[in-house]
């Protein structure tokens, strides 16, 4: 029963957004598109691209294969070892096609800027997250089985990587980034107010967060929350979110210089 006044708010936003420095497409280039099925059209990336906020369109890197019987698009590593590598002729391919047809949506200037998720890529972290959605265009590049040939890399501007651990593919790192990076261009998040909330918090963990009811199995809610003076609820929220951070992620506190920008 979503109503006409938010599409009518939708389409306000959108209008702004033409304007601004803001992602409008995003684009992916994989050999596994249905993995992407749920979380592109569920949740809050679907209602992003309901609302026409962002367009997002999934591509299947088969489409782009060599001529013969078995669309191949990946072979034996040179050298040797285990594993097969994806081929740079369908990624060239691919990536020229999706460029062709993202211009004819965004203009002759648009550029892509295209991310391959690997793991030899830097770590993606919040402030990266929040550049990535000043981009107006991405296109994300997934890898699978040993990686891709290294001289397709002459189409990638940047490698991100999700953390240190190992996947199978590039797949469930580019829903990641999608997420994180969608859920930051205005409009998509419905309340203004909790992404002023987040910068607030940034860089610090979350306070605790109680609801009703307000004795619970005989545990009772802080007293301060029930108050209703709000300098004592900050300042008692700003208190715990420190000393959560303080307790689970240290780390976090260390000044790092890629935190600095923030
Ligand atoms: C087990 C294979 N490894 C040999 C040393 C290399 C390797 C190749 C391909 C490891 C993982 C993958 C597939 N992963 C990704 O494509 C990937 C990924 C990840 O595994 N972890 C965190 N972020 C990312 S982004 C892409």
């Amino acid at each position: 029963m979503t109503d006409d006044s938010s599409c009518e708010l939708s389409s306000v936003i959108t209008g702004t957004n033409l304007q601004r420095k803001v992602l409008k497409r995003l684009d992916v280039v994989t050999l596994f598109p249905a993995m992407f099925e749920g979380p592109m059209s569920e949740s809050l990336l679907g209602r992003a691209r309901q609302r026409g906020i962002i367009e997002i369109r999934i591509h299947n890197l088969r489409d782009w294969s060599a001529d013969d019987r078995r669309h191949t698009v990946d072979d034996r590593s040179y050298g040797g070892g285990p594993g097969m590598v994806i081929q740079a002729e369908p990624i060239c391919r691919a990536l020229k096609a999706v460029r062709a047809e993202g211009v004819k949506r965004l203009g002759r200037s648009a550029k892509p800027y295209v991310i391959y998720l690997s793991p030899q890529g830097r770590v993606l972290r919040q402030s990266q997250a929040k550049s990535l959605a000043k981009r107006p265009w991405l296109v994300l590049l997934c890898g699978h089985y040993e990686g891709i040939d290294q001289r397709a890399m002459d189409w990638v501007d940047e490698e991100i990587s999700i953390g240190d651990y190992v996947l199978t593919g590039g797949e469930l790192p580019a829903m990641v980034l999608a997420d994180t990076v969608v859920r930051l261009v205005p409009g998509v998040v419905k309340e203004p107010e909790s992404l002023e909330e987040e910068s607030f918090q940034d860089g610090r963990l979350d306070f605790p967060h109680y609801t009703r009811p307000a004795v619970w199995r005989g545990r009772k809610v802080p007293a301060v929350l029930l108050s209703g003076d709000h300098a004592s609820i900050r300042k008692w929220r700003l208190s715990q979110a420190a000393k959560a951070t303080r307790e689970k992620r240290p780390d976090l506190l260390k000044d790092r210089p890629a935190r600095r920008q923030r």
